[in-house]
């Protein structure tokens, strides 16, 4: 069985990140099937040139799904069965179910084991569908597979979002009750995984209630009692900020650095986007930022641009507000329809979904790309205010102010350098993918009510 996580192209700039969805597919698997798992982002193999396999899996997301139908076609002609699973094909399982021969909906550990079997016995079926399963029923990643060329290892702790933003598929894909795994099998995993650094990939690691903070306390505890040794960041939200002791437990488990969602700098854009938890407590961001900070954690803030509240100015004004939270990352993304999700509903019951000529134009689903029709900025205004956001966040000026900040604060001066001009770089490469989209070309005007 071959496993191909699929992207090929020039704007990638993920191989830092081990693809877990593969290596739990591969945990799932009974030992009589031999697995090689191939992730496009380190290279395209070619394919023709390898021995022919009994069945292939393919993962993406959705700004890699033109990719992985090429792919699949390439083994479905020469007669491989073509599974497809992960956010995508479940979100878009009537367009999948065109490209390969069986589409698993959803979570794959209800249903992995069937589908192998009616591989097996040459009857798929076109459609599998995976329920949410209880965590403790998630075996191990193979962590083994696939080692030594990422910087980060990845491990999941627990699934689902109680909070559901309109642009998110995770509450659509995971939904909203927030599973845990059982913290003795997070550690046995943790242990098997090879690298020093490693991204949590939950949706956010702490919660939102007392009893998710205390289960993160809880396996904070464990993680420090087991010296992993580890070094890890992750995704939480804001709340992070008001338990001293959770964050001191974060620290000295190995945390390193947390993204947190601040996804617009108004009252009325958090709205919009339906987090308006970020609001609860009156809460100071700078003082949120600067508890989290004093514990020599990093903090990643991602803004969005073009919520239907956003005018000219946002990209500045996005800037502006991530050096006032004092954030040591911005990561401005451009709002995106993704399938599945309530921004999708809405923006295509308005007819405002404009790049959607698919499956081609779900490459542009990168949440760097403008896709929409967006209320107050056109195509060239969203370019250009990313732009401005950028510049003015990523100047060098500003990069090294950042710096020496660190530096005073006794904080990571060479992590916040090296962040912040890897972000810079990423910033550059992307305004050089902009000339070369066809896409743009077509234009699209700001969206008239
Ligand atoms: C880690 C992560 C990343 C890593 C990915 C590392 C990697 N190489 O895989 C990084 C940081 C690189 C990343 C980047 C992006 N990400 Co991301 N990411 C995640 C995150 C937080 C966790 C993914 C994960 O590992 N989950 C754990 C595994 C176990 O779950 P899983 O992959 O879903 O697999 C299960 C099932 O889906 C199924 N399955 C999966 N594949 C297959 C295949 C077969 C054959 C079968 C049978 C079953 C199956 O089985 C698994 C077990 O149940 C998810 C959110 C989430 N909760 O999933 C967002 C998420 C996947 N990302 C998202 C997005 C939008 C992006 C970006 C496009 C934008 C951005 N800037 O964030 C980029 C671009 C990626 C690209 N290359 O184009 C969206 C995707 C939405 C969509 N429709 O595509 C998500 C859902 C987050 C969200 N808020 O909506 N991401
Ligand atoms: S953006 Fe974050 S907080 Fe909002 S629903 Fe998605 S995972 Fe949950």
């Amino acid at each position: 069985m071959s496993l191909a996580n699929v992207r090929k192209n020039r704007w990638n700039r993920y191989r830092v990140w081990k693809p877990l969805g593969l290596l739990v597919l591969a945990g799932l698997t009974p030992p009589d099937w031999e697995i090689t798992i191939i992730d496009e982002n380190l290279g395209v193999p070619d394919y023709s040139a390898m021995p022919r396999p009994d069945l292939v899996g393919i993962t993406a997301f959705t700004s890699q799904a033109s990719r992985a139908y090429e792919v699949a076609a390439e083994f479905r002609g020469r007669g491989v069965s073509v599974v497809m699973g992960g956010i995508h094909a479940t979100m878009c399982c009537q367009e999948a179910t065109q490209h390969v021969n069986s589409v698993v909906i959803g979570e794959a550990e209800g249903v992995w084991a069937t589908v192998l079997e009616d591989a097996r016995l040459g009857r798929l079926q076109e459609k599998y569908l995976g329920e949410h399963v209880d965590l403790a029923e998630v075996p191990e990643a193979r962590h083994d597979l696939l080692n030594g060329r990422y910087a980060f290892g990845a491990i999941q702790t627990t699934r689902g979002c109680p909070l559901n933003c309109s642009f998110c598929s995770v509450t659509a894909f995971n939904g909203h009750s927030y599973r845990r795994r059982p913290i003795a099998n997070v550690i046995k995993e943790f242990k098997s995984i090879r690298e020093k650094w490693v991204l949590v990939v939950d949706d956010n690691l702490i919660g939102t209630s007392a009893s998710h903070v205390a289960r993160a306390k809880e396996l904070f505890r464990a993680m420090i009692q087991a010296k992993l040794d580890k070094r890890w960041i992750c995704q939480v939200t804001i709340n992070m900020a008001d338990d001293e002791e959770l964050l001191t437990l974060a620290k000295r488990s190995g945390c390193r650095g947390v993204f947190i969602g601040f996804e617009s700098a108004t009252a009325a854009g958090l709205a919009e986007v339906g987090k308006k938890f970020n609001l609860l407590k009156g809460r100071n961001f700078r003082t949120s930022v600067r508890r989290i900070q004093r514990h020599n954690i990093l903090v990643a803030g991602s803004f969005i641009i073009g919520l239907d509240s956003d005018e000219r100015g946002i990209g500045r004004q996005i800037a502006e507000a991530a050096r006032a939270y004092g954030v040591d990352i911005l990561n401005a993304l451009i709002l995106t329809p993704l399938p599945g999700t309530r921004l999708w509903d809405r923006m295509k019951s308005q007819n405002r979904i404009a790049a959607d000529n698919f499956p081609h134009d779900w490459k542009y689903y990168t949440l760097g790309f403008p896709t929409a029709q967006y209320k107050h900025l056109s195509w060239a205004d969203m370019l250009a205010e990313m732009d401005s956001c950028d510049r003015s966040f990523y100047s060098l000026w500003r990069i090294f102010r950042r710096v020496a900040d660190s530096l005073m604060r006794r904080r990571r001066p060479i992590v916040a350098l090296v962040s912040n001009l890897s972000y810079r770089n990423n910033t550059r490469l992307s305004r050089r993918a902009y000339d070369e989209l066809d896409v743009l070309s077509r234009g699209s005007t700001r969206y008239q009510e």
